[in-house]
């Protein structure tokens, strides 16, 4: 898919994301007003949905339907956007700035932040049980994706990976597979998962579930790398955060473990594997092959 398309489809499918995001949770006025502005503040504050999109986008891929798909892939945003605002806490970075804004913390206060995170992330598991119960999608299939999701985001992924991550801090030294593990679990689990679960819902074959596992593992290092390289050499202003917070909070990138022009050189490399998982598949795939691209092309 070249540039222009993938535009559109991005901005296509993030309206989809967005419109069911906002008619799912609840309005700003209702009670407790204060907890339910938090969470539409860092929810609608721009950010770029790839992960729900990638996993509307492995639904397509495999013949999958997209509005049956759509409430799970949201689902996804949410626990994303818990990480966010958990992730800038003053116990955690302690950043000023998110999506171009002042971060949840900055603007309610920590422990409305906090809630606002175990809001969003309540908020997803409820999100896939209701339209799960109200589908036509077998509950089997349902529970799958609610285990995948779950063990993605918990203490062997996501939250796992940002345990290390910290207490990398500071740290003289660390070896390449350490930094393998913070970048494939704190930021890889979720990608993968957001795959997998469009996969599983589209119907995939266990072939091309394995295929796009394979592709989801290898997008979501590159992304990471991505993420590193940006802090060094990215526009402030166009990312909407502080840039330069690793290097300022002594954290270990690929940058700084192998220097930045074998980072770039990693993150395409990882990027042509996951192209190469798409090979068994049509045109459906487009899509996922635009995304991969962009992964490592993006500015912010
Ligand atoms: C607090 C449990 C817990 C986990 C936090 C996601 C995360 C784990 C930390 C975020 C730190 C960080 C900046 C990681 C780099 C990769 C990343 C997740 C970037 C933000 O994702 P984007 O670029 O953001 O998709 P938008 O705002 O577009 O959604």
């Amino acid at each position: 898919m070249d540039k222009d398309p993938l535009k559109k489809y991005l901005r296509d499918r993030q309206a989809e994301v967005d419109q069911l995001l906002h008619s799912y949770l609840p309005g700003p006025k209702c009670p407790p007003p204060l907890i339910h502005e938090a969470i539409r503040y860092s929810l609608f504050a721009g950010g770029k949905r790839l992960r729900p999109i990638l996993c509307l986008a492995a639904a397509e891929s495999v013949g999958g339907r997209r509005e049956v798909v759509l409430p799970f892939a949201a689902a996804i945003e949410l626990v994303h956007t818990y990480s966010l605002v958990h992730d800038d806490l003053p116990a955690m970075d302690n950043d000023t700035y998110r999506r171009g804004k002042l971060t949840n913390h900055k603007m309610f206060g920590e422990s409305t932040a906090i809630l606002a995170g175990d809001a969003l992330l309540t908020a997803a598991f409820a999100l896939m049980a209701e339209k799960g119960l109200a589908g036509t999608i077998s509950h089997k299939k349902i529970l799958s994706v609610i285990l995948e999701l779950g063990s993605a985001a918990g203490s062997t992924g996501m939250v796992g990976g940002q345990l290390v991550d910290i207490q990398s801090e500071g740290k003289k030294s660390i070896d390449q597979d350490e930094l393998h593990y913070i970048h494939t679990h704190k930021t890889g689990a979720l990608i993968r998962a957001s795959v997998r679960i469009g996969g599983v819902l589209g119907g995939a074959s266990s072939k091309k579930l394995t295929a796009l596992t394979r592709y989801g593992e290898k997008i979501g290092l590159a992304f990471q790398i991505a993420d590193d390289i940006l802090d060094v050499e990215g526009e402030e202003k166009e990312m909407g955060k502080s840039v330069g917070q690793d290097q300022a909070k002594e954290k270990w990138t690929y940058p700084r473990l192998i220097g930045l022009e074998r980072a770039k050189k990693e993150a395409h490399v990882l990027v042509e594997e996951a192209l190469g998982e798409l090979n068994g598949f049509g045109p459906e795939a487009d899509p996922l092959r635009g995304l991969a691209l962009y992964m490592v092309e993006r500015k912010k």
